[in-house]
């Protein structure tokens, strides 16, 4: 199939689902069919509405299999910035980005969505956007002679391509990475994020002097910026996202995992447990008072975040809006279940259709 009869193949299911949920009536459906049609037709493509593209980026979030938070779908807020030409735009809109969602540790759920690939084939030469960043947010790793990594070794190969660049990070473990961007074949670019946007918390325990004395910190927004959003044939290749954290994500993946802080071994050692078998559990005693040290942490600096127990109940509530809306619920189990205790939620013991449906979020790649 052509490109395009692809793109209209993809516009036509789409405009109905989403007028359907927006209480249009089927004329205006079909009208609408027929305005795209001829815009591809002349153009090559065709460009959303502002309706059009909210209720898609929202579609979107409600499909994503993996995503534990889709409850609160319909309260996604646009950043529309298909008007975008350069890359300081781009940077300008990237920071209003994190400062917008970051409301000062009242997290609000946005996305800001720069212009679709083939956009220029309407207006002229530009594109494809592009951000390199998997975060907005993200701590350097740099990578020592030793082997050994300071900071996150998840970040080694983007700090690379910074200090190539001309960027020189302080050389703590906790660095943001400046923003890099690029649009079409140009040479990416490098923008600092101006310190007073990035909220950190400190981690500390309710009682646990041994989790203070590790020094951590973690950003309070989480802002993905490494997928493409794709809406009726449209692909939108720079649109970052963020909702808030679950505490999980933190205190069970990025401080734990042997590949990113590894943090586990050095607080067992000062909890004084002992680390020569595993049968003691001290991974498993480490991991519980790290967990309850991020959550704690993020609610004493009024920071916006929500723990495994109740994130699972937000999504059986999902799981009832979605039945009584007629629609069936897709889901990646693999990923849906958190990391700690995973058997004490009904995710665990639930089954899921691991079925792509579109609108959707992709790796750049697919
Ligand atoms: C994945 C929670 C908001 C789209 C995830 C994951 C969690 C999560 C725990 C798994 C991440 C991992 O294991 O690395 C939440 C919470 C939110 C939220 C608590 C609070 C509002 C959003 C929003 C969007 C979204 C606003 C998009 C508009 C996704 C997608 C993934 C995901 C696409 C899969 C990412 C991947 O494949 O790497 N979410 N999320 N989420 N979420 Fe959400
Ligand atoms: N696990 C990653 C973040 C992935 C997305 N998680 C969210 N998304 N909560 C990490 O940095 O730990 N969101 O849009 O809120």
């Amino acid at each position: 199939m052509k490109v395009q009869d692809q793109q209209l193949a993809l516009a036509i299911p789409f405009i109905q689902e989403c007028y359907g949920e927006l209480g249009r009536s089927q004329a205006e459906a079909e009208a609408r069919i027929a305005e795209i049609a001829k815009d591809i037709a002349h153009n090559g493509t065709y460009v959303h509405t502002s309706e059009e593209l909210v209720h898609g980026a929202k579609m979107a979030w409600r499909n994503s299999n993996r995503c534990i938070g889709r409850l609160f779908w319909d309260t996604l807020k646009v950043h529309d910035a298909r008007h975008v030409r350069t890359e300081e735009e781009m940077a300008e809109a990237l920071l209003r980005h994190i400062e917008t969602a970051t409301n000062k540790g009242k997290i609000r759920p946005i996305i800001t969505v720069f212009p679709a690939a083939g956009a220029e084939r309407v207006e002229g030469p530009v594109g494809p956007f592009r951000i390199w960043n998997e975060q907005l947010l993200r701590y350097a790793g740099y990578a020592m002679e030793d082997g050994t990594v300071v900071g996150d070794p998840a970040s080694v190969a983007l700090t690379r391509q910074c200090q190539a660049l001309g960027w020189q990070g302080a050389g703590t473990p906790f660095d943001v990475l400046p923003l890099l961007v690029q649009i079409g074949d140009r040479s990416p670019r490098l923008f600092e994020i101006p310190p007073e946007l990035v909220l950190e918390v400190p981690i500390t325990h309710p009682d646990l002097a041994a989790v203070d004395a590790l020094g951590l910190r973690w950003y309070a927004v989480p802002i993905v910026s490494s997928m493409r959003l794709e809406i009726g044939g449209l692909s939108y290749t720079a649109a970052p996202f963020n909702g808030w954290y679950m505490g999980t994500e933190i205190g069970a993946r990025n401080f734990a995992d042997e590949a990113r802080y590894n943090v586990l071994p050095r607080l067992a050692a000062a909890m004084g447990l002992d680390t020569r078998r595993d049968a003691t559990l001290w991974k498993d005693r480490t991991l519980v008072e790290l967990n309850v040290a991020v959550l704690h942490s993020f609610q004493a600096a009024g920071v916006a975040i929500v723990d495994h127990h109740t994130a699972a109940k937000q999504f059986g509530r999902f799981e009832d809006n979605e039945a009584k809306s007629g629609r069936v619920v897709t889901g990646d189990w693999t990923w849906l279940i958190p990391p700690l205790s995973p058997a004490t939620t009904h995710i665990f013991h639930g089954h899921y259709a691991n079925e792509v449906k579109l609108p959707n979020f992709f790796y750049r790649h697919e």
